[in-house]
């Protein structure tokens, strides 16, 4: 199975609460709040390694869950951090945000790293909380609490080469001869259901060329195996467009390559924008003068369009041409900047919401506020605490919350709802 697209979920650990707790000792009865600070959620983050060639470790565990942070404890002790979770994946793989579908990342070299979501930040213990008027604190700050995500993993092969072309062009045929790679090869359409990579050496250089499966004439639509697999030579640099030159399959050479070339545009006009070199296999099925004629017709044709394509004719059976397409592709590739890393738009994946705060009218008269502020502010409280409740209701009213709900009709005695609580408000 190849598996190039893959979904998982993720998580940062969360913070460890903070503790409350008093010193104590033989001399000091009732001694200051020492409860200390919870530790930080461990994080997740992605590696790229050369050691892995596919996502398929990721169809057995699709859930990561880094560490948690540890409560704080007494005498100010800060609890232990989460540990990061780092998890790996082949050179070459992106990863969306799967709800916005969104690049967040794009890992191409061994070792790069991406740090997906941060650990919960640890509660303050009630040390933090003690003031020259409140001093001795029941409550502390719970952990922050970190939400699952999910992201789409997608393995892009970086090969430099890219061959396309109708099924049984002889694409397959083709990297069996010039490079390591071994790929199936049969006189059926669709032998290749799956990408392969070979290593093409020409004197002291290499380059990698990436067979894909066939296409046909509404591959875009999905007809045959569809288009999805030209993402694997999306970020190739040199397309090797194979054209069967002998009509051995009965069709028109040049019709071929025009309704390839339609079928690559659909898919992305980036893809076809690169450089083609025109390679017309199978000469060895012509005569020398059938196949002349035919070459010539199809340059013709090709000028005709204002194509300038390079034109180059092989047969992989008897193995003409290919040096001269190994040096055409060579000198080309020269030419071409490697491949750029992918436009990674700028986007806060791992965004919290600390700010935002509705409030609004239930149909039974009551109110409801709701919002990151307010998660927020309710880890430091302690409902049962009456000094922690009050402390949050002077909140409520310092940071404008009564006044807000005062704007849509909340009056003495009404219920108001925040998150599982729910209390009476009296002026
Ligand atoms: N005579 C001749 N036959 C060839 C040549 N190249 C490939 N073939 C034959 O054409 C058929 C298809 O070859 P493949 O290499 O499997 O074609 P492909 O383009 O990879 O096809 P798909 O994987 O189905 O897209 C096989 O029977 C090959 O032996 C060639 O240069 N000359
Ligand atoms: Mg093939």
């Amino acid at each position: 199975m190849f598996l190039d697209r893959v979904k998982i979920s993720i998580k940062a650990g969360d913070g460890g609460n903070g503790a409350v707790s008093f010193y104590r000792s033989k001399l000091t009865a009732n001694g200051g709040p020492d409860g200390g600070d919870g530790g930080k959620g461990g994080d997740i983050i992605f590696r790229a390694t050369k050691d892995m060639t596919s996502l398929y470790s990721f169809t057995f565990k699709k859930k990561f869950v880094a560490e948690n942070g540890s409560n704080g404890g007494k005498s100010n002790k800060i609890g232990a951090s989460g540990k990061d979770l780092f998890i790996e994946v082949p050179c070459g793989t992106v990863i969306l945000d799967a709800g916005s579908n969104k690049v967040i990342a794009d890992l191409r070299e061994h070792g790069e790293e991406f740090v997906a979501l941060k650990g919960g930040g640890g509660g303050r213990g009630n040390t933090y909380y003690a003031t020259a008027t409140r001093q001795a604190p029941r409550f502390s700050q719970s952990g922050e609490k970190c939400v699952e995500r999910k992201v789409v993993l997608e393995l892009k092969t970086i090969a430099d080469v890219g061959l396309v072309g109708y099924p049984n062009a002889g694409k397959s045929t083709l990297l069996s001869v010039i490079s390591n790679a071994r790929p199936k090869i049969a006189d059926y359409a669709f032998t290749t259901l799956e990408p392969n990579l070979g290593v093409v050496e020409y004197y002291d250089n290499a380059f990698i060329v990436a067979d894909i499966p066939g296409l046909i004439e509404g591959a875009s639509e999905g007809v045959g195996l569809g288009h999805r697999f030209l993402r694997h030579v999306e970020r190739v640099r040199l397309i090797l467009h194979l054209v069967d030159i002998s009509g051995s399959e009965g069709r028109e050479a040049f019709e071929d390559y025009k309704v390839i070339n339609t079928e690559l545009e659909k898919y992305s006009k980036k893809l076809r924008a690169l450089p083609q070199i025109v390679v017309l296999t199978k000469c060895d099925l012509l005569s020398k003068d059938e196949l002349e004629e035919r070459v010539k017709n199809f340059k013709s044709k090709l000028e005709g369009l204002g194509d300038k394509s390079e034109i180059v004719t092989i047969s992989s059976i008897t193995n003409s041409g290919l040096t001269e397409l190994k040096k055409a592709v060579w000198e080309k590739l020269k030419t071409l900047p490697k491949s750029a890393p992918m436009e990674v738009e700028l986007f806060d994946f791992d965004k919290r919401d600390k700010t935002s705060l509705f409030v609004s009218k239930r149909a039974d008269g009551s109110f409801e506020v709701s919002g990151g502020f307010i998660d927020n502010l309710i880890r430091g409280i302690v409902l049962s605490d009456e000094i922690s409740f009050s402390y949050f209701q002077k909140r409520l009213k310092d940071d404008g919350i009564i006044d807000k709900l005062k704007e849509i009709g909340l009056k003495d005695g009404d219920t108001v709802h925040i998150k599982d609580i729910s209390f009476e408000y009296i002026e």
